[in-house]
């Protein structure tokens, strides 16, 4: 067989270290949480984790302000614990991923504290100007904030001041920081809004809803040096990957930073199927449309070189409650998005708590919220006079914080046994890992064979995609290479559908206990994985 990159064949567990598990009883999760559960992970059969930021930070953006990139938060442990992390991980063949925030760093990092004096050498490191531009911040406000007689860019909260990249130390300064941890042993990096670092023109921008400035900082032929640079004098020299965060991108411009010949990144997390049940902006949600949701994922399947596949992530709704059902149809619906998620082409990422079905928060007061762009959302919405049921409302359906709610191991919790960081969700009495793991039907089985199948089964990683049926809220592709055909086939609705005549084979998998297409009715959310060849 030809060569095929090994991140192809990935499976990754994205843990959000603050929410995952906490040795030490603070209610905060660690690294030492973290590796109380690898054998836990390594049975649920991935091979690879991302770890969302465990640097040093003051925790504005929980971790996505970094004062010091080459030093792990104390919250979480030490550079020791890292090292066994490491360490323990690789003796169990999974390989550990981290996340690279390079487009903004804490205004506590010693770069930015030394940049407010006008003559230092570290000035440059950022971007100041003596008047702030019309910009916005993607936690909504102006992007500018100022000290003394000066105002410096944030593309997010305040305490993000964004990097100068027109500033070669500053691309010096990253490379060391990336070399620094590929010498650990961190097999890639997933990289923070990477597509928005290069800042073409620091004019007016556009007047628009939101972030105004975009056509300023999005997708810059800059940008794409930049990742040029970095990967021909950093990545190239190690055996690792890259995953970039791309907000706002469109599929050619997500092939601009992955095509293998341009040696950029090897995949990117694109975002238009996150924007099939909004108007416009995440906090105007409207009801899910199951058509738009198949129909973007089957564009960006045949469009794209590879795919980086999620369906949540720490910044985003669960999804059995936004794309599912998390009443009714919760496990045949969680099994539903597991079997679509997993027999896509690309690499599936697989977000803490989604192999149990766990759901959106059940925060009730406002103050119980952690997240900072919850709180700015909730202080620009009263200003704007919005009726407080509505504002709860948004939260409930969009607030960050839906994903961020600790991980539930046991029925009581078993997270931590202290006071968690952020309350634990009540139904933590039935949606546990210990129940998963006692059941051999439950959601997390579903999740282990999905996997075990993905590894055992070339189809799944280098067969072709191709759409068979969209309609109805009725998704059927296949997976195609050399003999072998499998067929995916979900049901996106709480409605009773039909499966057409001339889908064949038989059952490799199914949400319901399926072993034949016999009875050509489809349950709500039923999915069945088919092997088309073999048919009976
Ligand atoms: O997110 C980037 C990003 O685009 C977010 O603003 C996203 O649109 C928003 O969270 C959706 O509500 C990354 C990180 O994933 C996020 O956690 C950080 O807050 C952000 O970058 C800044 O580093
Ligand atoms: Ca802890």
């Amino acid at each position: 067989m030809e060569h095929r990159q090994s991140w192809k064949s990935s499976v990754v567990y994205q843990i959000y270290p603050r929410s995952f598990m906490d040795s030490n009883g603070d209610g905060i999760g660690d690294i030492q949480g973290i590796i109380s559960k690898l054998d836990y992970l390594k049975d649920l059969g991935i091979n690879t984790l991302w770890l969302s930021p465990v640097y040093q930070s003051p925790n504005d953006d929980n971790g996505y302000d970094i004062s010091n990139y080459l030093d792990i938060h104390p919250d979480f442990g030490t550079m020791n614990d890292m090292d066994q992390l490491i360490f323990e991980a690789k003796q169990r063949g999974i390989k550990i991923i981290m996340d690279l925030v390079i487009n903004h760093t804490s205004d506590e990092h010693p770069w930015f504290i030394q940049s407010k004096d006008k003559k230092s050498p570290y000035r440059d490191y950022y971007i100041w100007k003596d008047k702030p531009n019309n910009w916005t911040s993607f936690f909504s406000g102006s992007a500018w904030d100022q000290i003394g007689d000066s105002y410096y860019l944030h593309l997010f909260s305040k305490k993000q001041p964004d990097l100068n990249w027109n500033n070669p130390k500053v691309m010096e300064e990253i490379k060391d920081i990336m070399r620094f941890w590929l010498d650990k042993g961190i097999y890639v990096f997933r990289c923070d809004v990477i597509n928005i670092i290069y800042k073409s023109s620091l004019e007016d921008g556009k007047r628009r809803l939101v972030l105004v400035g975009r056509e300023f900082y999005h997708s810059q032929e800059g940008c794409h040096q930049i990742l040029k640079t970095l990967r021909k004098d950093v990545l190239s020299k190690y055996d690792c990957m890259t995953v970039g965060e791309t907000v706002l991108v469109n599929t050619a411009q997500a092939n601009d930073l992955i095509l293998p010949e341009r040696e950029e990144l090897d995949m990117v997390f694109g975002f238009e199927h996150m924007e099939t049940d909004q108007i416009n902006n995440k906090w105007f949600k409207t009801r899910f449309k199951p058509q738009k949701f198949m129909k973007v994922i089957a564009k960006w399947q045949e469009e794209l070189y590879w795919n980086a596949n999620y369906l949540e992530n720490h910044d985003q709704p669960r999804s059995i409650t936004r794309f599912g059902n998390d009443q009714k149809y919760h496990e045949v619906s969680a099994k539903m998005l597991a079997t679509l998620l997993l027999t896509l082409k690309g690499t599936p990422y697989i977000f803490e708590g989604q192999e149990i079905g766990m759901t959106n928060a059940d925060i009730k007061r406002l103050e119980d919220y952690r997240d900072i762009e919850t709180h700015r959302i909730v202080a620009l919405a009263k200003k704007l006079h919005f009726p407080q049921f509505y504002i709860r409302h948004m939260l409930k359906t969009a607030s960050r914080d839906n994903a961020r709610q600790p991980m539930q191991w046991k029925k009581e919790g078993g997270f931590t046994t202290g006071i968690p960081w952020l309350k634990m969700n009540e139904n933590m009495s039935f949606i546990n890992v210990e129940d998963n793991l006692k059941n051999t039907d439950s959601i997390l089985r579903h999740y282990q064979q999905l996997i075990s199948l993905r590894q055992n089964h070339d189809v799944l990683i280098d067969g072709s995609f191709k759409p068979l049926y969209m309609k109805h809220n009725v998704f059927i592709f296949e997976r195609k290479l050399n003999e072998t055909s499998w067929i995916t086939v979900s049901n996106l609705s709480g409605n009773k559908k039909r499966i057409p005549k001339n889908i064949k084979g038989s059952i490799l998998l199914s949400n319901m206990h399926r072993t034949s297409l016999s009875n050509p009715v489809l349950m709500p959310y039923e999915s069945i994985l088919i092997d088309k060849e073999k048919t009976l």
